[in-house]
């Protein structure tokens, strides 16, 4: 593989850090996970094998934590708050994540949405030079937040998000339509809008109309591959050879 292991320098100074976390919040349904893939598709890392992939996608949801036994009746009934905060495992977010920036293998759940649950399966997540990770509430926790190098935030209409969560909920979560709305003006929206949304200004870049956007992601990539060339690591020679020859 072409390592990127001494990533270099940008403005002459910066030593840019290696993985690369950059994360991607948005509201439900609003394309996080579409954007990541496309970033990755652009950067030629899909027909990468698993191991050897130099960008990596994470997603939060993988960090829902265990329901106790009453919580799990109100998921099941489809009363539990998933958009709240407290629906995830902070603390295993944080552990797993400083790992990942500290370029280990990590181990994290599978989570299945129709369950409510984790399964016993659980994915391996290898070193790779930039990992994303996505979720609507990745940048709530100041100390997740903080992780990250770069900062994307999904901006797409609630009207085309209502309508993408229904059908995906319908056909891919098993939910009839009545569930989904109740679920959604009850907890979904109230939950963007109270704690999703105010994390916008903390954004490097906002991506109006989510994965449609193709400018917007060609513009991250070309960042990206920037970041990844090895040109950047030979600066500092660069430098030190003009320094030398005296001029
Ligand atoms: P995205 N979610 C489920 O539907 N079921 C679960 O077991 C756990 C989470 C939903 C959650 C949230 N809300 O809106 C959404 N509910 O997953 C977040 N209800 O995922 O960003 O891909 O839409
Ligand atoms: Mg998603």
């Amino acid at each position: 593989m072409a390592a990127v292991s001494d990533f270099g320098r940008l403005n002459g100074a910066d030593r840019i850090p290696r993985p690369f976390l950059i994360g991607v919040a948005g509201g439900t349904a609003s394309g996080k996970s579409t954007v990541c893939s496309k970033i990755t598709q652009l950067l030629g890392q899909s027909e990468v094998e698993t191991r050897q992939r130099q960008v990596v996608i994470v997603s939060q949801d993988s960090f829902y934590r265990e329901l106790n036994a009453e919580e799990k009746e109100m998921a099941a009934a489809g009363t539990f708050n998933f958009d709240h905060p407290s629906a995830f495992d902070l603390q295993q977010m944080i552990q797993t994540m400083t790992l990942v920036a500290e370029g280990k293998t990590v181990e994290i759940p599978n989570y299945d949405y129709i369950l409510n649950a984790r399964l016993p399966s659980k994915q391996k997540v290898y070193p790779a030079d930039v990992v994303l990770f996505e979720g609507i509430l990745v940048f709530y926790f100041p100390e997740l937040r903080d992780m990250f190098h770069m900062k994307l935030f999904v901006d797409t209409d609630p009207d085309t998000r209502l309508s993408r969560r229904v059908l995906r909920d319908t056909k891919e979560r098993g939910r009839d339509l009545d569930q989904i709305l109740n679920m959604y003006t009850s907890h979904v929206k109230p939950a963007f809008e109270e704690f999703c949304l105010p994390t916008k200004k903390y954004a490097d870049v906002i991506i109006p109309r989510g994965a449609d956007n193709t400018v917007a992601i060609d513009l991250i990539v070309q960042h990206i591959q920037e970041l990844l060339r090895p040109s950047n690591r030979d600066t500092t020679r660069r430098l030190r050879h003009h320094s030398d020859s005296g001029s």
